[in-house]
Formats: structure tokens, sequence, C-alpha cells
């Protein structure tokens, strides 16, 4: 068990239909503290930047468009294998395929639209909060 901080982000979808509460419920419920917390309008370079990694995918322009499309609030969970224990509160990319009981299972009808974002290792859980979160917004 490692101690461990990831960066999570409340999609534009989750926002605008008011489930920041029931995510960040969820959250605390299984043990990850908040460390850090912000709602941020990504313009649309900034949401380029942020999804670099997936430049050469298909879904790039479509993703980059819908995550700078409203609000998404960013935060910086933290706890015992906070990596993984929140990308398994998340579920799958694909909400068909997300086991039940998960955000994206319970919320998502839309495979892009899937409610949140987890970082997926610990270089990119440091790379994803330097990206937000500068060292006075971090407890
Ligand atoms: P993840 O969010 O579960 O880590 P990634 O593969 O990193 O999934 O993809 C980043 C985001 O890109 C997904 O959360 C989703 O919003 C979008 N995405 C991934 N695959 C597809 C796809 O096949 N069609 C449309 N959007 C996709
Ligand atoms: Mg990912």
């Amino acid at each position: 068990m490692e101690w461990e901080q990831t960066l999570s982000m409340i999609k534009p979808d989750g926002v605008a239909r008011g489930l920041i509460g029931e995510v960040i419920r969820r959250f605390e419920a299984h043990g990850l503290k908040i460390r850090a917390l912000k709602m941020v309008h990504l313009p649309l370079d900034q949401a380029r930047a942020f999804y670099a990694v997936h430049k050469e995918r298909p879904f790039y322009v479509s993703l980059t468009h819908f995550m700078s499309s409203g609000p998404i609030v960013a935060m910086i969970l933290a706890g015992e294998n906070a990596i993984q224990v929140n990308r398994d509160l998340m579920g799958a990319t694909d909400y068909r395929q997300a086991a039940p009981g998960t955000i994206r299972a319970d919320f998502a009808r839309d495979v892009e639209q899937n409610l949140v974002h987890g970082s997926d290792s610990p270089e990119s859980a440091q790379a994803e909060i330097a990206f937000f979160f500068n060292e006075l917004e971090r407890v």
C-alpha cells in the first residue's frame, strides 16, 4: 500500500448535470482525501495541452472541444493507492463496460462524456497535478 496523490476532474457533463456533490461524496465515502479543489473553464488550447497524449487518436478533436465546452472541477485526491482507488470508483472508460456501482456505470451514457477523469499512473498524476495546481494551492 502506497500513499499517493492523483488528479481527478469532474468533466463538463458532470458539472452541468448537477453531479459534483454525488461524485465528491463517493470519493470521501471511500477514504480519499481532497487536498485541492477548483472549478475551471478550460480554454481549448489548455484542453488540447492536457490531453496531448491522445493527439493522434480519432476522438482528440471532439474530446478537447467537449472538455472546453463548460466548467470542470479539478481536484487532488490523496490516500492509500489513491490512483487505483479513484480509477476503481470511476469505472471503465466505456460506461457499457464499467462495473455496476461505478460512477461511469451509474451516470454516463456516452463514451466521450463519461463524467470523470482520473490519472492512470504516478507519472501522469504528478504531471496532471502540476497542470492545475501550484504549490500554494496544495494543502
Ligand atoms: P480514461 O479517461 O478512462 O483514462 P482514456 O483512454 O485516457 O480513458 O481516454 C480519455 C478520454 O477520451 C475518455 O475518458 C473519454 O472521454 C474519451 N474517449 C476515450 N476513448 C474514446 C472513444 O473511443 N470515443 C470517444 N471518446 C473516447
Ligand atoms: Mg486516461
